[in-house]
């Protein structure tokens, strides 16, 4: 069983949450956490437990076979081969968004819905295909979907990720819009809308996590109590019109998303693009630019920015604790001389992550730099990702092959310029590399976020380090003024900051560090989760107002917009 991360209390910051959508108030809010208004529950892809089989050797077996009765011990269902038997094991939160929400539908009591993709998931589940998770504590209603390999591959790696992903990030050219994807992506939204209809009442708040879920929120709209809020939060880019023409059924997806109450983007640009969108192709909908509502078919939804955040003071307490000897274990496993300054990427393997830019830009600051040869190394942590999917697979070889020619170029006998892995590192490792890493380099194409460079500040404990980020992130709009810029495609451009970087006296080192920490501080997960939670509290409360309003005049309903 994996170790769970869980949200420490953090000091409640102020907020301003403005008509526009554009920031927070200064109002108090619960002094415990981030607490949701109404009964919580979560819908994503992800789940935030997952019941695996693992197959143990049989102790009974070992010691002495003579003993064994024939029956499986209880929490096991038997062995699978001579001398092992089988137990179910599970894996819990250990990072990002369901590591942060674990807590938060703890405390209410919460339902989550996501994709059971665990081997033994459905045996642990009831009739209802429903758990109580956590395992010990039973908190909360984890309901599973049981969605078959044809759902999976249609749904999740066909239109999700095969249409909506490269649409989002701006590569419409990576499109692939096969035959009974959309279908399939209708009917599974279908079937967490089913899912979440069966468990809503009228004091629920339903939030919607990420673009699987485009075409939900109208099918449960349309199916839970008036009173019930719906809310979403979209965690990639938003594109432009230009962009988003090329949607294979963009109505449809627009009109899902107007199906919220609440739709959230991590920042103005994607809420403005959005807008933009909803205006030039679906016009029967009323944009209201300068509040960020739309109208459309009865109902208003309103489109917020809300920047997402890490669990800062985790990464800190982590980056803090780290074992000196696991780390130099690290350095010894790959082969890293002592003393070199290091240099750190850290991504999915993911065509909008810009990797083969960065080991352009690695390449021409080594070929202008002779003198950090053997001085510096770059640890490059790579995760597979979506390997199923052609794009990726290639992508892969692509990053692999420039890796392997550049270390050949510049290798010597004692030192490579870049370590490479694909390795699964556990949460410490990661945290022991952001804490000792010189620089990090964040180069994408395009993210709606990114998490990495804000756990690589909170994780920065010495603040004697440097970030190079792309101006193409959402993270850039909260910490670009103190890290050090860069354009991933300007190769010349990301190698001179990468020298930059190395050559910064310690006190600009230190003062730029600081300010970003207090940024990725001022803007944790936490802090995140409570102005969702503040805008949801607004229009549910307002549609509750309403709702007993509109019960007494028999009137139609008008939403009660956020003060
Ligand atoms: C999407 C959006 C947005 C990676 N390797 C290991 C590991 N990781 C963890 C990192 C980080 C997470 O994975 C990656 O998060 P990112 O935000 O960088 O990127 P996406 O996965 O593309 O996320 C993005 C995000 O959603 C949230 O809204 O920021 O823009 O694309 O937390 O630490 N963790 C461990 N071992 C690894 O090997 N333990």
């Amino acid at each position: 069983m994996r170790v769970t991360e869980r949200l420490s209390s953090m000091a409640v910051h102020s907020r301003q949450l403005r008509a526009d959508g554009r920031g927070r108030t200064d109002e108090a809010s619960a002094d415990n956490g981030p607490s949701c208004p109404g009964s919580l529950i979560v819908v994503s892809n992800r789940q935030p437990y997952r019941h695996e089989y693992e197959d143990e050797p049989d102790p009974a077996q070992m010691s002495d076979p003579a003993d064994r009765d024939g029956d499986p011990p209880a929490g096991t269902d038997g062995g699978t081969q001579t001398g092992t038997q089988r137990s179910i094991t599970v894996d819990e939160p250990t990072g990002g968004l369901t590591a942060g929400l674990d807590p938060v539908v703890q405390a209410t009591d919460g339902t989550w819905i996501a994709w059971g993709d665990g081997d033994a998931d459905f045996a642990v589940t009831d009739d209802r295909n429903c758990v109580a998770v956590p395992p010990d504590e039973e908190a909360y209603t984890l309901r599973r979907l049981d969605l078959s390999e044809e759902a999976v591959d249609s749904y999740y790696y066909g239109f999700s990720n095969r249409v909506l992903w490269p649409l989002c990030h701006g590569f419409p050219d990576l499109i692939e819009d096969r035959t009974d994807d959309f279908e399939w992506y209708r009917t599974v939204n279908e079937q967490f809308a089913d899912a979440v209809s069966e468990h809503a009442d009228d004091d629920s708040v339903i939030w919607l996590q990420d673009y699987h879920f485009a075409l939900a929120p109208r099918m449960i709209r349309e199916s839970v109590p008036d009173s019930a809020t719906v809310a979403h939060f979209w965690h990639i880019p938003w594109p432009t019109p230009e962009t988003f023409q090329h949607c294979p059924a963009g109505g449809h997806i627009l009109e899902g998303l107007l199906g919220n109450d609440l739709l959230g983007f991590h920042i103005d640009r994607y809420v403005d693009q959005f807008l933009q969108c909803v205006n030039r192709f679906l016009p029967s909908a009323t944009v209201d630019f300068a509040h960020r509502t739309v109208r459309y078919d009865g109902r208003t939804t309103r489109v917020v920015a809300t920047p997402m955040g890490v669990d800062a003071e985790s990464y800190d307490r982590d980056a803090r604790s780290t074992d000196p000897d696991r780390l130099s274990a690290l350095f010894e496993e790959y082969g890293i001389p002592e003393n070199t300054k290091i240099g750190l990427g850290l991504d999915r393997l993911d065509y909008s992550k810009g990797i083969p830019e960065r080991l352009a830009a690695l390449e021409r600051f080594f070929e202008r730099n002779p003198d950090w040869r053997g001085e510096f190394t770059f640890i490059q942590k790579a995760t597979p990702s979506r390997t199923e999917i052609e794009t990726y697979e290639r992508y892969g070889e692509q990053v692999r092959n420039e890796v392997q020619r550049i270390n050949r170029r510049f290798e010597t006998a004692d030192w490579q310029p870049i370590v490479y892995t694909e390795d699964v590192l556990p949460h410490e490792d990661i945290c022991a590399l952001y804490r000792h890493a010189d620089v990090m380099v964040v180069s994408p194409l395009i993210d709606g976020m990114n998490l990495v460079a804000q756990e690589y500040v909170a994780a920065s404990v010495d603040g004697d380090s440097a970030l190079l980020l792309s101006d193409r992130t959402g993270a850039h709009e909260r910490l670009g003024s103190h890290a050090l810029t860069i354009d991933p495609t300007d190769t010349d451009g990301v190698a001179a900051q990468l020298e930059h970087a190395l050559s910064l006296s310690a006190y600009e080192r230190q003062w730029r560090m600081n300010t970003l920490r207090q940024r990725v501080f001022d803007g944790d997960i936490e802090s995140w989760m409570e102005t969702q939670f503040d805008w949801i509290r607004r229009i549910h409360d307002g549609s509750r107002t309403t709702e007993s309003q509109s019960e007494r005049n028999s009137d139609s309903r008008e939403p009660t917009p956020p003060a």
